[in-house]
């Protein structure tokens, strides 16, 4: 809620509003749900913006305690992603980290696709953009495992806490079967939390919070 939340993380909403990857209208998810709000991380677009959120995503992963060697960014989105983090968790927090991503176009010529960059193991954080039913995270996990490293915990800049197969939401279904954490910069609480120190989130807050009624955990 608003008391427990990190500089951090307000910094990130304010950001992702500010450069519209998060909008509020009508929106047809992936999973076929119809939402009042979208998260498009394509939209940290700029020099400034980039450097901001991968500060956010560092801070994430060091106040979160989880130990790992490796970042690793699944194409396409996560690429950059990735590197911001151990970026900023270089330059920010004092931890050089290696650094992996796959290439999509490779998948027909090996199992899990072509790797690049530093060795893929150890215990390895996955870094991605948003998670919702979770599709994308579990594809990312198989991915690591394959490779024969350790998934170590997986950072997102938004849960969006819906419900996944069963009354957890898919972050905690994924937490549970896989026996990792998944770290968030902010979930769907924080973001309602955020609306409500702003009154020009008002209407949005109203919507956002029937949503969560609907589908949230
Ligand atoms: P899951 O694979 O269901 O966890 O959903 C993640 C994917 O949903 C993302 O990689 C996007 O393709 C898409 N998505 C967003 O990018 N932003 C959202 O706010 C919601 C979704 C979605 O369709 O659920």
């Amino acid at each position: 809620d608003a008391a427990t939340m990190q500089d951090y993380q307000r910094d990130f909403l304010a950001l992702a509003i500010a450069n519209k990857a998060l909008r509020f209208g009508e929106f047809t998810l992936k999973s076929g749900r119809s939402s009042p709000y979208f998260f498009n991380a394509g939209l940290f677009n700029t020099g400034a913006a980039l450097a901001r959120l991968g500060r956010c995503y560092a801070a994430a992963a060091a106040s979160s305690g989880v130990p790992f060697d490796l970042v690793f960014g699944p194409a396409y989105k996560g690429i950059p992603l990735a590197a911001l983090t151990v970026a900023a968790l270089s330059e920010h927090h004092d931890m050089d980290r290696a650094f992996a991503y796959n290439r999509k176009e490779a998948k027909d010529h090996g199992e899990g696709g072509s790797l690049v960059g530093a060795p893929l193991a150890g215990k390895v954080l996955i870094v991605d953009d948003v998670i919702t039913a979770g599709t994308a995270i579990r594809e990312s996990l198989a991915l690591v495992r394959h490779a024969g490293a350790v998934p170590a915990g997986v950072l997102i800049a938004l849960d969006r806490q819906e419900r996944g197969q069963g009354a957890q939401s898919a972050a905690q279904e994924i937490s549970a079967k896989f026996g990792v954490p998944v770290i968030a910069i902010a979930g769907l609480g924080d973001l309602l939390a955020y609306a409500g120190e702003n009154p020009a989130l008002a209407e949005q807050r109203v919507r956002l919070m029937a949503y969560r009624r609907e589908y949230g955990v």
